[in-house]
């Protein structure tokens, strides 16, 4: 969190974590495609050449009033691969809010699990844990045959019981209301200490 009392604006950051591929530059995009330019910024994309993210996504997105101050929600995305553990523990530095965007396909579940514990481990570091930061879990890749069940899936991943949302991120559903959540989560948490 950071606030610039001159400019009165209040800023928020909310990191999309999770897996290689499940879905994370894709919620990004659809935020992009749908949100009036008015009130976000460029959609900043560093790729390889394969496509996948190398350091991060970067979405600027304005809403509202926060006790007098205009909240600027920045939104980044971390590569997935595991290789890429530096780049995913300064991205989350100064963290205010995480969205997990899991993969539901069935054998995705020990990725998701490393994630998740990798998560932890990140947050450790900054000084929180996954049991005291406000965090959200989207289940995305809903559409798909192989998906597990939403209840398999919470069972497995859902273990401190953080508010969940299934969704298909390529078809923007559940995208817009997982954004709606993680403001209301990361605002609630921020809101006691300005
Ligand atoms: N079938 C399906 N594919 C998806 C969904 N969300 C994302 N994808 C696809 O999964 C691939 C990886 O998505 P991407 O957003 O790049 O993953 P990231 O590595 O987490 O950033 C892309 O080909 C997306 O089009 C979904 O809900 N359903
Ligand atoms: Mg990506």
């Amino acid at each position: 969190m950071f606030i610039n009392w001159a400019q009165k604006e209040l800023n928020l950051k909310i990191v999309y974590y999770g897996p290689g591929l499940s879905g994370k530059t894709t919620n990004l995009e659809y935020i992009y495609s749908q949100i009036n330019p008015d009130c976000r910024g460029e959609l900043i994309m560093l790729k390889t050449r394969e496509e996948r993210t190398l350091y991060f996504d970067f979405l600027q997105v304005e809403f509202g009033n926060i006790k007098g101050l205009r909240p600027k929600f920045n939104l980044y995305t971390i590569p997935g691969q595991v290789y890429y553990t530096e780049s995913r523990r300064i991205i989350l530095r100064g963290v205010d809010g995480v969205v997990f965007v899991a993969d539901s396909q069935a054998d995705r579940t020990v990725e998701n699990l490393d994630s998740l514990l990798d998560l932890e481990h990140n947050l450790i570091k900054n000084g929180h844990s996954l049991e005291s930061f406000p965090w959200i879990l989207q289940l995305n890749k809903q559409d798909l045959a192989t998906s597990g069940s939403i209840a398999d899936l919470k069972e497995k991943l859902n273990f401190l019981d953080v508010p969940t949302i299934d969704a298909v991120a390529s078809k923007g559903t559940g995208v817009l209301e997982t954004l709606k959540l993680a403001i209301q989560n990361t605002i609630a948490n921020v809101d006691e200490t300005i």
